[in-house]
């Protein structure tokens, strides 16, 4: 039994933006997202409003429990054709929403601080994690250049990220990514097996009982 009632709240441990090596090619940088993410997560609401965020089906008929929306020259999108990258919102028909300057300089930021300096997202996908919500394990194939990396950035309840290997079968490592944490995966780790494990109940300052997740993206 254990009493950390206090830890999803607001996860009081001090921002690292020193690089901390998760795996070959990942690397975790803590809270760099933390001191700014009012306006960052202004800047999401600005763009949900736009994209509204949906439940995508998978080439399965499976819904996903994660709800998205995308931003950028390109958006990721899953129906009963496959996974793609679109520059069209299939909702609107029109383009996503661009993707915010403060977003992207962000990105770009945590990409040169783990050695991608030059990495020029073109598509950020939203993810949006109520309690409950998983993200099954799987591998990020459907952009272009395997050569840039993701970056990711956490918002708001704390998940348990799995990581796993480069095949299916490997038992993934569990790793607890927090308000502000970002994460940049290039190199080896970036066809890895990954995925998000159920989302623990909790009441976040500044989302409540959500998480917000936004991957930048080398897509087209
Ligand atoms: C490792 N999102 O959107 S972010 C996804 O928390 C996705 O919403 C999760 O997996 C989330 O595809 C995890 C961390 C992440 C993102 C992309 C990766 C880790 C990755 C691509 C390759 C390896
Ligand atoms: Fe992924």
């Amino acid at each position: 039994m254990t009493f950390d009632l206090f830890d999803n709240l607001d996860d009081p441990a001090p921002a690292n933006p020193a690089p901390e090596p998760l795996a070959d090619g990942a690397v975790v940088l803590r809270g760099l997202a933390r001191t700014n993410a009012e306006a960052l997560l202004a800047d999401v609401q600005a763009v949900i409003a736009a994209a509204p965020l949906r439940h995508m089906v998978t080439p399965g008929g499976l819904t996903m429990s994660v709800a998205m929306t995308n931003c950028g020259d390109a958006g990721w999108v899953s129906d009963a054709r496959g996974y793609r990258y679109d520059r069209t919102d299939p909702l609107s028909g029109q383009p996503w929403p661009a993707m915010p300057p403060r977003l992207r300089a962000l990105a770009e930021e945590a990409a040169a601080l783990a050695g991608f300096a030059g990495f020029a997202p073109d598509a950020c996908l939203v993810n949006r994690y109520v309690p409950g919500t998983r993200l099954s394990l799987h591998q990020d194939r459907d952009e272009r250049d395997f050569g840039a990396p993701i970056v990711s950035v956490s918002l708001g309840l704390p998940a348990v990220f799995l990581f796993g290997g480069m095949r299916r079968a490997e038992r993934p490592q569990r790793v607890r990514l927090a308000h502000g944490d970002v994460v940049v995966w290039g190199g080896p780790s970036r066809l890895a097996f990954h995925g998000v494990a159920p989302l623990a109940d909790g009441d976040h300052p500044l989302l409540g009982r959500a998480r917000i997740n936004l991957t930048f993206r080398k897509a087209l």
